[in-house]
């Protein structure tokens, strides 16, 4: 009996390099082409940089057409923000976290708050931002989500 098992053992371990590896096919790996162009991979979206505050992007520094754009939005009314997103719009702001573009102190929303903050930048009083949120006509560079 020992000598049976011995004998099995040993056909196995003789046939067991001949057998294909699990998974493995018959193909031969083919060469890279070293003629083959590579394909370009494909780019994160390019930002917009823009001036936190300038709602329709008029160019900086905010002024009170920006106030009075978010005072529209919270109305309810029709807002022209020109070829920045639409107020309300979540952006990724570089270097900061998401935020909601027209919401200026990155607090409770777009609300008349914000306005009211473009209004004292523009006067040239304090404004107090939240923490992490951009500063009043800082440049920033943002990717609609
Ligand atoms: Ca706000």
């Amino acid at each position: 009996m020992i000598r049976k098992r011995g004998l099995l053992l040993g056909v196995a371990l003789f046939a067991l390099p001949l057998l294909p590896a699990c998974g493995a096919s018959d193909d031969t790996p083919t060469p890279a082409d070293p003629t083959a162009t590579p394909t370009p991979t494909e780019t994160p979206p390019a930002g917009q940089t823009v001036s936190w505050a300038d709602a329709n992007c008029s160019g900086p520094p905010p002024n009170p057409v920006d106030a009075l754009l978010t005072l529209r939005n919270d109305a309810g009314l029709p807002t022209d923000t020109g070829e920045c997103p639409a107020l309300g719009t979540t952006v990724d702001v570089l270097f900061a976290s998401p935020h909601v573009w027209g919401d200026i102190d990155c607090k409770d929303g777009v609300t008349p708050v914000d306005a009211l903050k473009i209004l004292r930048f523009d006067a040239g009083l304090d404004v107090t931002q939240e923490a992490g949120c951009p500063e009043m006509g800082q440049e920033v560079q943002i990717t609609v989500q």
